[in-house]
């Protein structure tokens, strides 16, 4: 199997994520409404449940930043395009401007994970807002109701349990301290866009080290939430 650099495949799909997530996993699976919003105003609920907006099928490589993969996950959802076209059609019949010109949003979690990508990356024929893993719906341990699928970008980009896109006409930056030094503003897997400033050599290896406790750590947390 090909595998783009620095990654190795696993033999599982572990809960895994940022580690002071881990005690933050929901123990019930909220309703599937996904709030869109620009520049925090012209809100607008979708259900996903009840949308008529066309179902996607993607099967792609999952790729965490810390190089392990997961290879050919199928998710299935609705096309995050056709929830921004949804969007556009929103604001138009609310408002008398024109839609500003966009350029990125910030993608919400439940748990308050959060991360930003730039609308040109949201708009990519494999980026959907996934209900379904393989052929059961979506667990919570993997992002249930529903979560961001951007194959293209590492799995931190890859929101569980999102609830919020906030898009914005100036390119957004979450502060999230440190943290912010990890978050590529794109982080393409094929372009090794692992952390911002860091050589992306030195977060190989250093990650590398912490995927077995991470995954015994969020392993633990969800046999304490049963
Ligand atoms: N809400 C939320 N989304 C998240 C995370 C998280 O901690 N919370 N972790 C990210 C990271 S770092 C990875 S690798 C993937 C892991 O997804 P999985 O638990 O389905 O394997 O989720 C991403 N999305
Ligand atoms: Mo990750």
């Amino acid at each position: 199997m090909l595998l783009t650099k620095g990654q190795r495949f696993r033999s599982d799909f572990p809960r895994f994520g940022l580690p002071q997530f881990a005690d933050r996993l929901p123990t019930s699976v909220a309703e599937p409404f996904l709030q869109l919003s620009l520049n925090d105003i012209h809100a607008l609920r979708v259900d996903l449940s009840s949308t008529s907006l066309p179902r996607v099928t993607v099967t792609a490589d999952f790729h965490c930043v810390t190089t392990w993969s997961y290879p050919q996950v199928t998710w299935r959802g609705v096309g995050f395009r056709s929830l921004y076209t949804l969007y556009c059609a929103h604001y138009r019949s609310r408002s008398t401007t024109m839609l500003p010109p966009i350029r990125g949003a910030v993608i919400h979690g439940r748990d308050g994970c959060r991360t930003t990508l730039s609308l040109k990356d949201l708009l990519s024929d494999d980026v959907l807002i996934a209900d379904t893993l393989g052929e059961q719906p979506l667990s919570v341990e993997h992002g249930a109701p529903l979560r961001l699928i951007a194959p293209a970008h590492y799995g931190y980009k890859n929101i569980k349990y999102v609830t919020k896109i906030s898009f914005y006409t100036k390119m957004p930056v979450v502060k999230t301290g440190l943290l912010w030094l990890l978050d590529h503003p794109r982080a393409r897997v094929s372009k090794e866009e692992r952390g911002r400033l860091l050589p992306q050599l030195a977060l190989r290896y250093a990650y590398r080290h912490l995927i077995a406790s991470t995954v015994k750590r969020f392993n633990d947390a969800v046999v304490k939430d049963k």
